[in-house]
């Protein structure tokens, strides 16, 4: 089934907040990024400003010669925090599959969604009917089969625009614009591109991948795909994008058990403390090998419940090393586990369940101990065969890999 894939990016969103709430600013020249005797740079010009030359990044004395008669302002982050939170809270109504890219920007997947809206189009206009009614902003909009094209889209549909790139029009689409236009096409990019005669984003796709690559690299094939409109990301909510993870390369190749388990309970409770630093719960947890020969496996199970406990994490990385543990096996190099399928707040504990409460008091005790001591302030009884093999620094093991004193 074919993509339908939004972008949407609010428009000179720092002034227009400021418009919203001073509507005696509304369509005139105004500056948002601070006086124009002060040093610094134009953050967000309004439309009317730009007539006049005015950009973000513009130095403030240029923008205050270009036009004199801008207002300018000082601006205050709290406000524009709290614009972008409403924001993105009507695009949430709207499809569960948000990617919000900074404060003003973001992307919807829309696939399948034309049935409850009658189009994607209809979506997108009731979308930007809800933010002018209750935030007073324009925003632009482009829906395109993926990302890249759908932003181009968006950009140029600007201001208060809604453009529309029917399923499979995506090159054509692209193919009479400048290559700057393509997102990931830099100035830097520009130039060397444009020493070759190659101008237009059509030129750029009839390149040879093979050119491409020998010129930019692994960059180059992302141009490439870009330019002929190819964009296989998906929109990838926050939550379940993320994953934390900790591994270790061992000094020695190792067979012996306790010293398996006890690293990866270590490991395990590094995970479980960030987890709970950044308030998540996970539903999935990976244990990682990498034996003698280099072979690497990964194995992953899935939780009936979401956990942001220690021993949750360590049980189930417990489980999937003993599976693979056999007589047999070659020694391990590196030993490493992880959560995935994160959720923010996860679930409620059962209140019935005093084990689970009493887990959670214990790991919020030991959290506040080693935030504050150093992660080794405390000891859990799996972990101290560790003592005798690592030496300790700055409240961590040193173990051999850096990713551990992460
Ligand atoms: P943008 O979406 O790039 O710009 P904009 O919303 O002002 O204008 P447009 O209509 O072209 O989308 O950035 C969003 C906000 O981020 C912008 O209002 C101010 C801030 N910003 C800076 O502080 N510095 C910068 O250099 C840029 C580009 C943006
Ligand atoms: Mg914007």
């Amino acid at each position: 089934m074919a993509r339908r894939i939004i972008h949407i990016d609010l428009d000179a969103f720092f002034v227009s907040v400021e418009q919203a709430l001073n509507p005696e600013l509304k369509g005139k020249p105004v500056v948002v990024g601070g006086r124009p005797d002060r040093r610094g740079v134009v953050a967000s010009a309004s439309y009317e400003a730009r007539k006049f030359g005015l950009y973000a990044g513009m130095p403030l004395a240029t923008a205050s010669r270009l036009c004199p008669r801008a207002t300018f302002i000082e601006g205050g982050f709290a406000k524009y925090r709290e614009a972008s939170k409403r924001f993105m809270a009507i695009l949430a109504d709207f499809s569960p599959f948000l990617e919000p890219m900074g404060l003003d920007e973001a992307y919807l997947d829309a696939t399948g969604f034309e049935s409850i809206h009658g189009s994607v189009h209809q979506m997108a206009t009731k979308i930007k009917q809800r933010i002018q009614d209750e935030l007073g902003l324009h925003a632009s909009v482009g829906i395109a089969g993926c990302k890249v094209v759908a932003k181009v889209a968006s950009e140029l549909s600007k201001p208060d625009g809604l453009l529309e790139v029917a399923s499979g029009n995506e090159r054509s689409f692209l193919a009479p614009l400048p290559i700057a236009k393509l997102p990931g096409v830099g100035e830097k990019t520009e130039r060397i591109l444009r020493g070759s005669g190659i101008n237009t984003v059509g030129q750029l796709s009839l390149m040879p991948l093979s050119a491409l690559k020998n010129h930019f690299g692994a960059y180059g094939e992302l141009l490439h795909r870009y330019a002929n409109g190819i964009d296989n990301r998906e929109v990838e909510p926050p939550s379940a994008a993320k994953s934390i993870s900790r591994e270790t390369t061992f000094g020695k190749d190792t067979g012996d058990r306790t010293l398996l388990k006890a690293t990866l309970r270590y490991l395990g409770e590094r995970v479980g403390n960030t987890l709970r630093q950044r308030g998540e719960h996970a539903r999935c947890v990976t244990l990682k090998l990498r034996y003698a020969d280099f072979t690497t496996i990964t194995r992953r199970h899935t939780l009936s419940q979401t956990t942001d406990s220690d021993q949750a994490i360590f049980d189930t990385g417990l489980m999937l090393l003993q599976k693979e543990l056999s007589p047999g096996k070659q020694p391990v190099r590196l030993i490493g586990i992880g959560v995935s399928n994160l959720v923010e707040g996860g679930r409620q504990l059962d209140m019935l369940d005093s084990s689970a409460q009493r887990q959670e008091q214990l790991n919020k005790a030991i959290d506040r101990i080693r935030n504050r001591y150093g992660f080794t302030a405390i000891q859990t009884g799996r972990t101290l065969p560790l003592k005798d093999i690592f030496p300790e620094n700055e409240g961590g093991y040193t173990l051999h890999t850096p990713s551990l004193s992460r």
